[in-house]
């Protein structure tokens, strides 16, 4: 029989020497999850564009989407080489941001592993939470009266569950070390890729610029606070069960990476550079996005009252007020997942994800894709098609319920990716949000100060998709009045 017909090329933009497809994309106004949907209603949901050197695909459906990290995962698992995130990562010896390879995946499957030690099967995650929440809720309850920004009680609470999770240590309001993480943390996510996680401009950061050295002292100190942390827990290492992820990983570094031989091909395993890298990334993932998503959140109930009074009829149905929320309870309070759901979907906070490679020659939706080709899935697109969602741009919770009521979860609704390079982190994510939410809506109302607007929606692209900073008043909730100063 012939061959099967040769399919056409990907839809492309026009492209110069050196500048590539820079001219054609605006001049910069806007973020790239907003300029790749505008330009997928002109040159189709599926094109591609030279960004500098580098030929890149553009994915803003969910059949492609699906088709690059699913069906086609393995082809599609690279990434590429950025300048910011090879300082950030010493060369790629994390998970996120590192090439594909066997000792990618093997250290992949132990950070996995070491999750779910902490994860699901043992209280300990949940306790760590729950303790936390505690004093957020203390804090954010004496805020009074007066409007104030939630953002740094919140980025505090979920840093210190993070810290916990990573190395044990637990901080007080205002403790030194803890103000130190969260500057550096936040240099860092200023300057590590301003304009969101695609590197549209690579060969600015050749040049000597503040932004880099400032993310070089941020690094720095970032280095030397963990590398701290690394010696404590190798100097009182015992065969008991492990601690935290730095005792995890440090046992699996001798488990199955160094001085063993038997996977041959790699010399080094998994080093000392790899067990640090692990822990920051660890540290800067859980912070970011689970704060931002919860503040994404907020924002989203100042607009919508009505939400938050029916998140709390059903807290108040399902659980009362005579005892904490705990995981146990998240069969029951289906519309508090949906809120989530809702809210992860109309602000995802990785618009476009991380950038991957294509590591052979392959092909998307029959159109062949050569080795080393660039992948974009804007997600933004796909959680805002119209062809799916009703109205993609109304904040409504109820499109994740079925007509009886159920839960459901859309094929077009991928918030943490999916496939090899799906995010490690998800159950942890979803763990956090499930109990800091119930237990913030459970004890206290949020509502906007007097005269004041509602917050901008329009959201801040850093590295990951930010709400502006807004303003909230907080009144507790009947059993919980003891709590406010
Ligand atoms: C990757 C979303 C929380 C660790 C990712 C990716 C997304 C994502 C979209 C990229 C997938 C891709 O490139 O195809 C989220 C969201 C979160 C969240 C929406 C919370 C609301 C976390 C947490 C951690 C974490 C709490 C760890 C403590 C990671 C890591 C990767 C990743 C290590 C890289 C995986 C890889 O490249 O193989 N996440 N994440 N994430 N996430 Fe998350
Ligand atoms: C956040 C700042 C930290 O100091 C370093 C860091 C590590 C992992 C990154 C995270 C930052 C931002 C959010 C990322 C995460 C890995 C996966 C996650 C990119 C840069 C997302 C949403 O994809």
């Amino acid at each position: 029989s012939c061959p099967p017909p040769a399919r056409d090329s990907i839809p492309c933009l026009p492209r110069l020497p050196v500048l590539g497809s820079l001219p054609w994309l605006g001049g910069g106004g806007l973020p790239p999850h907003l300029l790749f949907s505008q330009l997928a209603q002109r040159y189709g949901s599926l094109f591609a564009l030279h960004l500098g050197p580098h030929y890149t695909v553009v994915i803003n459906d969910h059949q492609h989407a699906r088709e690059v990290l699913l069906q086609r995962g393995r082809d599609f698992a690279g990434r590429p080489s950025m300048v910011t995130t090879n300082l950030l990562t010493r060369g790629g010896k994390d998970i996120a941001f590192a090439d594909y390879s066997p000792l990618w995946k093997l250290h992949r499957r132990l950070v996995h592993n070491s999750f779910t030690l902490f994860g699901e099967g043992t209280s300990r995650l949940q306790d760590i939470v729950l303790s936390s929440v505690d004093s957020l809720c203390v804090e954010l309850l004496s805020g009074g009266k007066r409007g104030f920004d939630p953002s740094p009680a919140v980025t505090r609470a979920v840093t210190n569950v993070v810290c916990t999770l990573v190395f044990s240590s637990t901080y007080r309001h205002g403790d030194a070390e803890l103000q130190e993480v969260i500057r550096y943390n936040d240099g860092i996510v200023q300057t590590i890729a301003r304009g969101g996680l695609v590197d549209i401009y690579p060969w600015m950061k050749v040049f000597p610029n503040k932004s880099l050295s400032k993310l070089k002292d941020c690094i720095t100190v970032r280095d030397r606070l963990l590398t701290c942390k690394l010696e404590e827990h190798k100097a009182s290492l015992s065969d008991g069960e492990p601690r935290d992820l730095l005792d995890a990983l440090l046992k699996g570094q001798t488990g199955s990476g160094r001085g063993q031989r038997s996977s041959g091909s790699e010399d080094e395993g998994i080093t000392d550079d790899h067990v640090l890298m692990t822990a920051a990334e660890a540290f800067g993932a859980g912070v970011e996005t689970t704060s931002t998503t919860l503040l994404w959140i907020l924002a989203y109930l100042l607009h919508h009252p009505e939400v938050q009074d029916r998140v709390q009829k059903e807290l108040d149905e399902h659980v009362g007020s005579e005892r904490a929320v705990c995981m146990s309870d998240r069969g029951r309070l289906p519309y508090l997942d949906c809120v989530i759901n809702e809210g992860m979907r109309i602000r995802p906070v990785s618009p476009v994800l991380i950038p991957h490679t294509a590591m052979t020659h392959s092909s998307i939706g029959g159109h062949s894709v050569s080795r080393g080709t660039r992948v974009l899935v804007n997600m933004w697109s796909i959680h805002h098609d119209p062809r799916h969602w009703d109205k993609p741009d109304l904040f409504n919770p109820d499109r994740f319920l079925d007509d009886r009521g159920q839960r459901v979860t859309p094929p077009f609704f991928l918030p943490f990716g999916a496939g090899p390079r799906v995010c490690v982190g998800e159950s942890l994510a979803r763990l956090e949000l499930f109990l800091f939410l119930s237990s913030l809506l459970q004890r206290m109302s949020f509502r906007l100060p007097d005269g004041a607007p509602p917050p901008n929606l329009q959201g801040r692209l850093g590295v990951v998709l930010q709400p502006l900073p807004y303003t909230v008043v907080v009144t507790p909730r009947a059993g919980w009045e003891s709590e406010a100063k």
